[in-house]
């Protein structure tokens, strides 16, 4: 008998502690706790039952009015538990490619009247297509002068837009003229032209253009680059950029680095690195601090040029009508 004592005791202050509780339970409230707490239901009676304390009125009004309210706790626990539950068999979005940010190495004089589209090293020069009706021209620039040893006027209803040069062929893409235009790489003559619409009948502009190699890589403002066949001029893949599970659109300037597809999307000051087999976004290079300040609330003098130097391993970017062209290591 002696020893049950303690656990007597226990259990009464237990009790005593319990009845505190649903005291202080507001009384319109009381009907839930008594359907989610089982033996609170002995405790409540205790409690009306005691004389100082709730008459028959406000007894009345801790009944549950409906066999809904008496249920209603429980459906809400239930659904807080399916919530969890499901929670846990949900994957966790993910946090997203990561944002690096560059070094500059070196700067060099950029001609600010280029509205630059295209961008890639040629024998040891840079090439640059611009844009704009009127505007548009190829370029071959030294690097440290800034200055063009030739410079090709395209016609002036012609909007030139992305660069790149295959074997001893120079592509240049314009914009919504339906065709991109062919060069000598070594003479600089104009050599051809080549329908959009021959390489995709769904190509109905044309953005930024490079090659990996083996195939030539076009965008079109849309979030799909087409893998296109140098020989042929068709398309023969299609590779859809994702940023996480979102499509990336407004795919433009374009360079091949190292095995990564470097991209701008319009009016974004950041660079996508794109897996070329997957199609995914791996890392974002931060290029917003390299815009010049007074070009800082110009909607048109977005970063959109891109070159690799595979010989020197070099990247340089600029911007439309920016000042400068920069080196940058990442
Ligand atoms: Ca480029």
């Amino acid at each position: 008998m002696w020893p049950l004592a303690p656990a007597v005791v226990s259990r009464l202050c237990e009790t005593d502690l319990r009845m505190n509780r649903y005291s202080q339970v507001p009384r319109r409230w009381r009907w839930i706790y008594t359907s989610a707490v089982p033996w609170s239901v002995s405790l409540r009676d205790h409690v009306n039952n005691s004389p100082n304390h709730i008459s028959a009125e406000t007894m009345n009004s801790e009944q549950p009015p409906s066999i809904w309210k008496r249920l209603m706790p429980i459906l809400v626990l239930l659904i807080a538990a399916l919530a969890a539950g499901a929670s846990l068999l949900t994957p966790s979005a993910p946090s997203g490619p990561p944002v690096q940010p560059v070094k500059v190495v070196h700067t060099y004089p950029h001609d600010q009247t280029s509205f630059c589209q295209g961008l890639v090293v040629h024998n040891g020069k840079i090439l640059e297509g611009t844009g704009h009706y009127n505007q548009s021209r190829l370029r071959s620039v030294d690097l440290l002068t800034g200055k063009p040893d030739l410079d090709i006027a395209l016609p002036g209803d012609v909007f030139g837009e992305g660069v790149t040069v295959w074997e001893n062929t120079i592509i240049q893409l314009t914009w919504k003229n339906g065709y991109l235009i062919t060069y000598d790489a070594t003479t600089f003559e104009r050599t051809g032209t080549v329908a959009l619409k021959q390489i995709d009948a769904s190509l109905r502009e044309g953005w930024g253009i490079t090659h990996n190699g083996q195939h030539l890589i076009i965008s079109d403002g849309s979030s799909v680059l087409r893998m296109v066949d140098p020989k042929t001029w068709r398309v023969v893949r299609r590779l859809h950029v994702k940023n996480g599970f979102r499509s990336v659109g407004q795919l433009n300037e374009l360079e091949f680095v190292n095995g990564e597809i470097f991209a701008n999307v319009w009016y974004k000051d950041q660079i996508a690195r794109i897996d070329p087999e997957t199609g995914r976004v791996t890392s974002w290079l931060e290029l917003a601090p390299l815009r010049p300040p007074e070009l800082a609330r110009s909607r048109e003098a977005v970063l959109n040029g891109i070159a690799w130097d595979a010989v020197g391993k070099r990247l340089f970017v600029t911007g439309k009508n920016w000042p400068t062209l920069y080196e940058v290591s990442f």
